[in-house]
């Protein structure tokens, strides 16, 4: 007898999916039934590749992760490829997700969307109030548009499809390509490098600019939290405090002593900053999940430090 929820995990089998995929091994209830989706299953860039994955599987909900992903050097490089293929992607899954009937979607946005200039703490108001940092804009405009998109079909059609924003997020299974990576897979990557060539470790840009990390897992939990509880459309905010906010230097002095390097760190200051800080406010989750307890920055980057280590040969790099 087909489960009665059957929720479609596009882009499965990336950092958050596999995350996802940890949890739900522990904690699906008996009425649902998960599918987690690979680009290998179809192009959700393409309409109709994407209506076949959705008449396959006949989902009831979706959680919509799929994108182009990247740190702040590849957003730099391929402004156009971000805005056009996320466009598309987000098109093709929230326009099937409105033939199909799909009962709730949720999907995944940025803190960087929101607008460089503007006062701190950000909260979830202020998503369109002025260009993104130029860094990303690509991506930025591509992922607002997923907030525009839930209103437009929740206004014509009565659908209930939201958005969750994470802060970067870190942990096991994520890309550790050293053009393409954020900062924590790049220099977790780069510090496993530099200690077996005995080299130093190259940290790019001043080392001060400021970020909330939320390890992958602990968004996995709030991701399912959000499927079963949460029924607005207006998009929420998922992160750690922003006294939990740390530097680039911090982040490096971490993956330093979790991989116990002791050679020489260098900070290459030709190499961009990106965004000082985009400090959010986690004020509305707690509001709504006031005892959810966050894994602390050392703790998660040590975990993350000694899965590169088990699995470097099976990694993305
Ligand atoms: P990721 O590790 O790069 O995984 C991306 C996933 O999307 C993979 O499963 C990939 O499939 C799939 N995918 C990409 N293009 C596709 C296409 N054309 N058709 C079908 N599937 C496609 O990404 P992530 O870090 O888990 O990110 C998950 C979500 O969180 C994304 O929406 C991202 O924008 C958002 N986010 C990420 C961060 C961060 O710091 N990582 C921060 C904020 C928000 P393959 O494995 O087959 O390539
Ligand atoms: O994580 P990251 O690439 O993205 O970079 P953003 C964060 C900071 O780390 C920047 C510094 O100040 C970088 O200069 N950094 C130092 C490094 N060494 C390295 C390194 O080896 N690799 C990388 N990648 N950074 C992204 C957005 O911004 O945030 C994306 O561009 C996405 O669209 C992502 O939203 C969550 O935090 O600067």
């Amino acid at each position: 007898m087909a489960a009665e929820k059957r929720i479609l995990v596009t882009g499965g089998s990336g950092l958050v999916g596999k995350a996802i995929q940890e949890i739900i091994e522990k904690e699906k209830e008996p009425n649902e039934e998960w599918i987690f989706l690979s680009s290998k299953d179809g192009d959700l860039s393409d309409l109709e590749e994407t209506r076949s994955i959705f008449s396959k599987h006949r989902p009831t909900h979706v959680i919509h992760l799929a994108a182009m992903v990247g740190g702040l050097f590849k957003n730099m490089r391929r402004p156009a490829d971000f805005l056009r293929i996320n466009l598309q992607i987000n098109d093709c899954v929230l326009h099937c997700s409105y033939e199909f009937k799909i009962q709730k979607c949720v999907s995944c946005l940025s803190t960087c969307i929101f607008p460089d200039k503007t006062s701190y703490p950000i909260d979830e108001t202020m998503v369109h109030n002025g260009p993104p940092h130029p860094s990303n804009y690509g991506y930025a405009y591509a992922k607002r548009m997923i907030d525009i998109q839930n209103r437009a079909y929740h206004d014509q059609y009565g659908c209930t499809f939201t958005s969750v924003i994470p802060t970067n997020i870190y942990g096991p299974c994520d890309n550790f390509n050293l053009e393409d990576s954020h900062v924590i897979p790049g220099l977790i990557h780069k510090c496993y490098l530099a200690k077996k060539n005995d080299q130093p470790l190259t940290i790019f840009g001043s080392g001060k600019p400021l970020r909330q990390f939320i390890y992958s897992k602990d968004l996995a939990k709030l991701f399912v939290w959000v499927l079963r509880n949460y029924e607005d459309v207006d998009p929420i905010i998922l992160s750690v405090g922003e006294e939990d906010e740390v530097s680039i230097s911090r982040v490096a002095e971490l993956i330093v002593e979790g991989m116990e390097f002791k050679g020489q760190v260098i900070y290459d200051i030709s190499k961009s900053d990106g965004q000082y800080k985009k400090t959010a406010s986690n004020m509305k989750l707690k509001s709504l999940y006031p005892d959810f307890k966050f894994t602390d920055i050392k703790t998660g980057i040590f975990e993350t430090v000694q899965w590169f280590q088990e699995n470097y040969d099976s990694a993305r790099i």
